[in-house]
């Protein structure tokens, strides 16, 4: 008789969802603020979910780490102090010490336990959390840039989607806190969900961020395991251009990043670019 077989399901929408043939699970518990499962997939590894969505995997992590990391650390000249806000899986940490230029990056994670369990079920992705240059503080991100005025070069908002403890992450008087918390030439990337999922978010996430930042780019990286696997990032800058001041690359061993993939991530297909009103 055929073994039973267990699957993972994350119900995107009403409509849409995605399957993955689980092996086996690894961990679950409900933490303060949220569900926690960690399982191992036959297809992409170790998986990390959040109420029910997935956060990373194994085999797909580094194109979601690499672009929400070295597209505004290739923007800004000289990035010195960087914070990311949620990201405790630790992955955007992981690609920010590569560039020698950062003295001190912050972790702003709400939620202790994904930082604790990641370091446990995904070393690879945890391995920068213990670099001295990085500074693990569990705490609300919102509260964090409150209380931070003028101290980031770069601000990256690694956060889960728009529910739970996320929701305030998505709203323009955050994005006028994290204006506040960056320098008079500073930046910021978000990851802005699915182009072809979430339309009306990225409509009023575009406009919102285009109120508060002089300059607001949108780009685009594929994830297989995120809904559609067609991503969007936002990034909002006070000075640099992402296309015009792109830094020479300073990292090597890229998966994912190049400067030519760079560039290429803000040429947006029309049915995208008509989200953002110039
Ligand atoms: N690195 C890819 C994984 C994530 S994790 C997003 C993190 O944001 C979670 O660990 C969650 O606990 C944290 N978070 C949520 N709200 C806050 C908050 N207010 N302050 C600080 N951290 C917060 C992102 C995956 C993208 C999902 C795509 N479907």
């Amino acid at each position: 008789m055929k073994k039973a077989e267990t699957w993972f399901t994350e119900y995107q929408s009403e409509n849409l969802s995605i399957g993955l043939r689980i092996n086996k699970s690894l961990h679950s518990e409900v933490t303060e603020f949220q569900t926690l499962d960690i399982m191992e997939t036959e297809q992409y590894g170790n998986l990390l979910v959040l109420d029910g969505c997935v956060m990373t995997t194994d085999k797909d992590e580094f194109v979601y780490h690499e672009m929400i990391s070295h597209v505004p650390l290739h923007t800004h000249p000289n990035p010195k102090r960087v914070l990311v806000i949620g990201g405790g899986d630790g992955g955007a940490i992981r690609e920010i010490i590569k560039h020698p230029s950062v003295e001190k990056a912050v972790l702003a994670e709400i939620d202790g336990r994904v930082i604790e369990t990641s370091k446990e079920y995904f070393p690879q992705i945890a391995s920068g959390l213990s670099d001295p240059r990085v500074d693990v503080q569990v705490t609300d991100g919102i509260q964090y840039v409150k209380d931070h005025n003028g101290e980031f070069d770069v601000i990256l908002v690694d956060s889960t989607d728009p529910i739970g403890p996320a929701v305030g992450l998505f709203a323009r008087d955050f994005y006028q806190l994290v204006s506040e918390a960056l320098t008079e030439d500073g930046l910021f990337v978000a990851q802005t969900e699915s182009p072809f999922a979430n339309r009306e978010l990225i409509r009023q996430v575009n406009a919102d961020i285009k109120s508060v930042f002089p300059q607001t780019h949108m780009y685009l990286a594929f994830i297989p395991t995120y809904p559609t696997g067609m991503w969007s990032f936002t990034m909002g800058s006070k000075k640099y251009h992402p296309v015009n001041d792109v830094q020479a690359q300073r990292v090597t061993g890229t998966k994912y990043y190049t400067t030519d993939v760079h560039k290429a991530a803000f040429a947006l297909p029309p049915f995208v670019e008509e989200l953002i009103q110039k």
